[in-house]
């Protein structure tokens, strides 16, 4: 029986050995699609790549060990991932998922999912009254994401996994912003913890990758299926920058939280900001909670400049030097995003303004670069 690892430890060591051929330390790129059979189905356990590849099984043994989940399962993207979840479903099933997510997540639930007769529901999530009052009985699923993409909503796994189990259905979390250094969802009573490894897990903007993680043999089994047969899976590169990304995860989000916390206490003192939406303010509607499942607050915020309108958010982004206006976070370098026209442009504009996404929202994905030049950089661009 292997010894547990505390989380420092198995972002480093979780599911991983030598490898046998030659000791080497980081798991190789086995950049292979088939392998030698000595006779048909003789192999070493690995016979196609999109089955199973060593580099992608080292990822997956990783991504359990760090969620402290059973199984994990790595996919092409964190859209391919939810893709496969969604799969375990039939027509006339029913979700219920939180209404502030990313936009690219509702635009799969809305215009692929809801194409093959699943039907999605999107509710505020702060009550769990809220969430028992969608459920009917052809409901299956619950989609959290927590913290939410961008307005950083929290969401209290436990209640709704109680919720869930009582209703017998599937409580499914998507960790990506806070990744398992924050939260460990399973811990919480989810069934499975997606991510977008794409963010934090690489965590070098220099991957696109999937993660699923479940401690149930039959969800793993039904998942691999459909891993397998649908076959968006990561190739070996990809699945290798993963793992080197895992182990600094607990460096880099440990400063990526300190920084936030600067930069969000400069907001919330600027007399030009509105508003600052990070969960580590003792006034966050959700702080309680956060304080409770979270070991911290992330490296996540949004931000309203005072008085401002679309143009008015997009000067300031274009203004900014160090932060890099694009999409995407969960990477070393700082970023800035204008949700409302790049990743939330997906959304009706009736519907993202309903949860607060509304066209002067600015997102920062703040880096762990010094945070005194972050706060410089701001102050410039803000003026
Ligand atoms: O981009 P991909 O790896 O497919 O992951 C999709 C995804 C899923 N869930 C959350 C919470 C996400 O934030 C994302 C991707 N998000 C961005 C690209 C973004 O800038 O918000």
């Amino acid at each position: 029986m292997e010894k547990k690892l505390r989380f420092n430890s198995a972002t480093i060591h979780g599911g991983q050995a030598p490898d046998p051929a030659f000791g080497a330390v980081m798991p190789p790129i086995y950049q292979t699609s088939t392998y030698a059979q000595s006779t048909p189905g003789g192999h070493k356990g690995f016979e196609y790549s999109r089955t199973h590849n060593p580099t992608r099984s080292a990822l997956e043994k990783s991504l359990a060990s760090i969620e402290n989940g059973k199984h994990g399962l790595a996919f092409a993207s964190g859209l391919a991932a939810m893709d496969a979840i969604m799969k375990l479903l039939q027509p006339g099933d029913e979700v219920i998922s939180t209404n502030d997510l990313y936009g690219g997540s509702y635009r799969l639930f809305t215009k692929i999912f809801e194409g093959f007769g699943l039907k999605f529901h999107f509710v505020g999530m702060n009550e769990v009254a809220q969430v028992e009052a969608a459920i009917n009985k052809n409901t299956k699923l619950i989609w959290v994401e927590t913290p939410t993409n961008p307005m950083m909503n929290v969401v209290d796994i436990s209640s709704i996994a109680a919720l869930a189990k009582q209703h017998q259905l599937l409580l499914a979390v998507d960790n990506t912003f806070a990744s398992p250094y924050i939260q460990q969802p399973l811990n919480l009573g989810a069934d499975i913890v997606m991510h977008s490894a794409t963010k934090y897990l690489a965590g070098h903007s220099d991957v696109i990758l999937g993660a699923i993680i479940v401690n149930s043999d039959d969800l793993h089994q039904r998942l691999a299926f459909i891993q397998n047969a649908s076959g968006a899976v990561p190739g070996p590169m990809d699945s290798f920058l993963t793992l080197r990304g895992i182990k600094t995860l607990h460096v880099r989000l440990q400063r990526h939280c300190e920084n936030a916390k600067v930069v969000a206490q400069y907001l919330a003192n600027h007399s030009k900001i509105e508003k600052v939406y990070w969960p580590g303010f003792e006034h966050h509607p959700n702080h309680e909670v956060a304080k409770k499942q979270m070991n911290d607050f992330g490296g996540m915020l949004s931000f309203i400049p005072k008085g401002a309108d679309f143009k008015a958010a997009i000067k300031i982004v274009e203004a900014l030097q160090l932060f890099t206006l694009a999409e995407s976070l969960g990477g070393v370098e700082s970023l800035a995003g204008h949700p409302a026209s790049m990743t939330h442009a997906s959304i009706p504009k009736a519907i993202r303004e309903e949860s607060g996404v509304v066209d002067a929202l600015i997102r920062l994905s703040v880096g762990i670069e010094d945070a005194q030049d972050l706060i410089d950089d701001l102050a410039q661009a803000i003026g």
